[in-house]
Order: C-alpha cells, then structure tokens, then sequence
C-alpha cells in the first residue's frame, strides 16, 4: 500500500472504531452498584457523587480539619466541603474530579455556573427507576454485575426477605471476611446456623461449603470474588490459603465458577479515612502461577492494582489459559496508567481480555467512568488497527465488530462458561 493509501485506510478505520466503541453496549462486570430493591443501598445523585471516597481522600490533601470533625458532618455538609475544597478553590484536575464533571455535563447540567443548590434541585427531580434507565442509557451499559456481601448486615436483610430481581443487575458473592479475617468470621458463620470450629477440619470445611453454596444459589452468583493484600501467598500455611485450596476452589469447580481475585490492597493504611484508606503494594505473582498451575480446572478472573504487577499478569495469561486479565482496577483507573495497561494487554494477551470495569459506587459515575474508558479504548485500538493496516492488513467492519463486543464483555462471557 502507498503511505497516501494507507494513511487513508487508518483515519476511515479510526472513524469506523470510534462509532463502533460507541455504539456498542458494555457489560460491567465489577460495580459496587445494587440492584433498586436496595433501597438507599443504590447511592446516586450530586451528593452521592462528591462523597465519593476517591474525592475524600483527595479533599484530605488540602483540608486541615481533624478527620473526626468531617465525619461528624453530614452527606450534604461533606459534598460542601468537597465541591469548596476540590472544584472551586483548586481546579478539578484529578480524574475522579474530572469525572464528575463529565457526568454533569452528560445530563446536560452546566457545572461551569458553580451553583451546587441548583445541581441539587435538578437531581431531586428523579425518580429512582428513571434514572437508572437514564444512567445506563448514557453510559452504553447493558448490565451491572453487584458486589454482593453476606456479611453486610443491611445488604443479607434484603437477601434474606427475597425480592423481584431486576434483569440489568447481576450478582457476584464477594467473601473477604471469610479469607482475610477468619477468627471474626467463623462465630459469625456458627450464628447463621454453620457449624465451623476455628481450626479447619473436614467438617468445618464442609459447612463452608454449605455455606458457600447457600448464597451462590440465593443470589445466583456469576462468580466468587475476593480482595487480597500484598502480603497473600500460595500455598502457605495461612487460612487464606487454606480456605481458598480446601473450600473455595471445590466450591467453584462444583458450581462451575470462576474466582475473582483482585490483588493488591493494603486495607486501612491510614483508618482515620474510613473508606478512603486503603493503600497498594505489589503483589506475589508467584502466588497467582501456583495457583493457576495447580488448579486447571478453576477459572481465575484477575485484577491487580499495583502498575508494577501489570506486566507480569499479562505473561502469566500468556501461560495459564484459565486467567482471565480484567480492568483497570482503581488506582489504576487514571488515565495514563490505564492507557499504558491497556496497550500493554492488547499487545501481550490480543482480544482475550476485559480491558475495563467501572468499579462505580455512584449509579451515574458509570456515565464518566465509561465514556472515559470508551475514549481511552477507542484511542488505543485506533492505533493497533493502524499497525497493522501498515502490515497491508485492513481490518473489516464487522471484524472491528466483533473485537469491540468480545472487549466489551463477549471474552468474559465466553471465559466464563
Ligand atoms: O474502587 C473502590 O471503590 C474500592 O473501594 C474497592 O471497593 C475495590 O474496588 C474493591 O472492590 O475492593
Ligand atoms: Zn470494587
């Protein structure tokens, strides 16, 4: 091809990709958004937006208040001091400011004027179910998988009493306690009717399993996921380890699950930020090769949230064809690491991966989340295709189709089964 013609064939490809990333709905396979039967459990709205524990942490940066006498406000006086602090003295540069930004301006607000009574009065307006269709409209969701905790009090009550699930929200059993904190957590298990001692023998083994497969049938689980800290090691002599090798895994297989593990948090480094405390550190990857050497027929879906993991994640699903690499999980959810990893995967792992999750808590933060992450994605595939149409290769339009849909949800879909 002459560089006239091939200069041609990108921008009409790059055209092409932007319409198709946009126009394709995604499946969000990792929020910590609830279904509406939740109740206030669904947070969304400005004041919802502004709490957001990414932008609390960033507030801390500039406020010198004691963290005590923040947490003593309420919602609304907390969205006050964020928007002062974070949007009108400085400049909302970070891109969790950003985001809030973008989603305002997707509803058609105009957050230039810096009226945050009347961004309230606007969202007062809607109606719950509304909005959701609203949101998801705006953002190109289909579905939203939940992050779902029997060990939240006010989250099991809602479980427990039963409710007509709506079809877009999908559940996903999260068991951090049962993996990080064990001693807390078996008396818990005992008071809902488990009969687990400390030390795990085979029948406490087996009561977790019961346990397990309780709640993956009550909230008809897509897969188990925990969190784990730098520090997690496999195999080691930790109930950590134990628990996943002895009940979590054989639960998974049974039910023919995958395992969620997001690798990588450092919870609570500095608790007087609540929520917004937790930290990073890398991880042992060798931990995630044992595991996926010596359980073949267990599925791993993996996030991991220190950039200094990135590549070797990206090798290890090279290797292990029962990884599956997903998003870019949190701190790592800014823009140029995000589009560092994503470069990174696509020329390492091709297609077979779930480039992004939205990790919202806020209904509409999947609105900037995922126009966000569709800009950065159509940016990056745009330049791939452009490689090769240098090859002489030109991609076809339902070629290009077909790669955003498996991005997009289609590989994970397919991981799963
Ligand atoms: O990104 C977040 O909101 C974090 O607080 C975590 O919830 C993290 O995503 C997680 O699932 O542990
Ligand atoms: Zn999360």
């Amino acid at each position: 091809m002459n560089p006239a013609k091939a200069e041609s064939v990108k921008s009409g490809v790059a055209a092409q990709v932007e319409k198709i990333v946009g126009a394709t709905p995604v499946s969000d396979i990792h929020t910590h958004l609830y279904d509406p039967a939740f109740g206030d459990l669904l947070l969304w709205g400005i004041d919802d937006l502004l709490v957001y524990h990414y932008l609390v942490a960033e507030a801390f940066r500039y406020l010198d208040m004691p963290f005590e006498t923040f947490w003593k406000l309420n919602k609304p006086q907390q969205a006050d001091l964020i928007w002062d602090t974070l949007f009108l003295q400085n400049s909302p540069i970070s891109e969790a400011c950003r985001g809030v930004l973008t989603t305002l301006n997707a509803l058609g607000l105009d957050a230039k004027k810096r009226d945050l009574p009347a961004l309230r009065k606007w969202f007062a307006d809607w109606k719950v179910e509304d909005y959701i269709t609203r949101c998801l409209e705006l953002a190109g969701v289909k579905a939203v998988c939940m992050t779902n905790s029997p060990f939240d009090d006010s989250e099991r009550a809602v479980w427990e009493k039963g409710f007509h699930r709506d079809g877009r929200f999908t559940a996903a059993l999260r068991i951090d306690p049962l993996l990080a904190a064990w001693g807390d957590t078996a008396p818990m298990l005992n008071g809902w009717g488990y009969a687990v001692g400390v030390s795990l023998t085979e029948k406490t083994i087996a009561q977790v399993r019961g346990f397990l497969a309780d709640w993956t049938e009550k909230i008809q689980a897509r897969y188990l996921m925990v969190s784990l800290g730098p520090d997690f090691d496999f195999p080691a002599d930790t109930f950590a380890a134990r628990l996943l090798e002895k009940a979590v895994l054989p639960h998974c297989r049974e039910f023919g699950l995958p395992m969620a593990l997001m690798l990588g948090v450092k919870r609570q480094v500095n608790p007087e930020l609540r929520l917004a405390g937790d930290g990073v550190g890398a991880s042992k990857m060798t931990a995630l090769e044992h595991l996926c050497g010596r359980f073949p027929e267990n599925k791993f879906l993996v996030t991991v949230l220190a950039r200094e993991n990135q590549h070797e994640l990206c090798v290890l699903a090279r290797k292990f064809r029962n990884l599956h690499v997903f998003g870019c999980w949190w701190f790592t959810n800014v823009p140029s690491v995000m589009e560092e990893m994503t470069r990174m995967r696509l020329e390492l792992i091709g297609l077979s991966v779930t480039p992004q999750h939205s990790d919202a808590r806020v209904l509409d933060q999947l609105i900037y989340k995922w126009q966000h992450s569709r800009r950065l994605i159509t940016r990056v595939l745009a330049d791939k295709y452009a490689d090769l149409i240098q090859t002489g290769w030109e991609p076809r339009e339902g070629e290009i189709e077909r790669d955003v849909k498996s991005l997009f949800g289609g590989a994970f879909e397919r991981f799963c089964v």
